[in-house]
């Protein structure tokens, strides 16, 4: 997932998301919830690569003991993390939850020309997440009660831990959300930049309804012989693999953890921008 998926946390967070990585605790900050915890290599990479504080070290010590990338992202542990994630269905529900304190704090503090509230809350969810009960109860809440400030991202992978999601869902996931009365909209190609820029544009737009972008994404988008397959949820793919993977995607097969110079100084911008971006309203409690 964090590899069929990464094009999205790219836009949001190098373009879309009012965030800086040097005060992750802002307000008014725009949030990012990884409902899929299981893919909280997505989330980690991303905070590396934007400027939170979690080095590459951390990075490498992924999944152990006292390190600050466990297997499920943790709130409070790693800085960037919204709230713990798992238990499928709940982050979701958590940014909607948040939703609601946005929208009734906003109702309180804001003032004209003065919005002490009004960031988004971005949320990725797979079919396991969109599968779970609980996300069909927050999504229904969320439409009635018009919480525009929530953009869900469907990664619509086809894919879950056992195999193709026909084996277990077949719900029409377009009519359910329309039906919910969110904005529906659908990104035929989950790698195409422009597009998902405009499908995020479109429901910021749609200010009294929460939006799902339908994204149609590659699971393990990458390796050449294991992508768009349930091998890749959740085992590694292999020495073979990720050398051939490697060099698909132009990265030295040889070399672990590896950055190339041009992207450390294109995400460096990130830090700039946030730091920029940040008015007299940017305060911390
Ligand atoms: C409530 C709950 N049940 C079961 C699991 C175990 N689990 C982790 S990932 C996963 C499959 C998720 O599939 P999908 O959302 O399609 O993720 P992808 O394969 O695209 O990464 C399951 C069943 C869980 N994390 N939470």
């Amino acid at each position: 997932m964090p590899m069929g998926v990464a094009p999205i946390a790219y836009l949001l967070y190098t373009k879309i998301m009012k965030h800086n990585p040097a005060n992750p605790k802002w307000l008014n900050r725009d949030r990012f919830i990884l409902s899929g915890g299981h893919g909280s290599m997505l989330l980690y990479s991303i905070l590396h690569l934007s400027g939170y504080n979690l080095p590459l070290k951390e990075l490498k010590s992924f999944r152990q003991w006292k390190s600050k990338t466990p297997g499920h992202p943790e709130y409070g542990l790693t800085p960037g993390v919204e709230t713990t994630t798992g238990p499928l269905g709940q982050g979701l529900t958590n940014a909607i939850g948040m939703a609601v304190a946005q929208k009734h704090l906003g109702s309180i503090f804001n003032k004209k020309g003065f919005n002490l509230f009004d960031h988004y809350i971005y949320v990725e969810a797979g079919d396991g997440d969109l599968m779970e009960g609980i996300s069909h109860e927050a999504s229904s809440y969320a439409g009635h009660n018009k919480l525009g400030k929530v953009i869900l991202f469907y990664d619509d992978n086809g894919i879950t831990i056992d195999g193709p999601t026909s084996l277990s869902y077949s719900d029409d996931v377009k009519k359910r959300f329309e039906s919910y009365n969110w904005h529906v909209q659908i990104v035929k190609d989950g790698t195409d930049l422009k597009d998902l820029e405009k499908a995020v544009k479109a429901a910021q737009s749609a200010k009294d309804k929460p939006s799902i972008i339908i994204t149609k994404t590659n699971i393990g988008q990458g390796s050449p012989n294991k992508q768009g397959t349930s091998e890749v949820h959740g085992s590694p793919l292999g020495e073979a693999e990720l050398k051939l993977t490697k060099e698909n995607l132009g990265f030295p097969a040889d070399k672990k953890f590896y950055i190339p110079k041009e992207v450390s100084k294109h995400f460096a911008s990130v830090k700039v921008n946030g730091k920029k971006g940040r008015s007299k309203m940017e305060y911390n409690i």
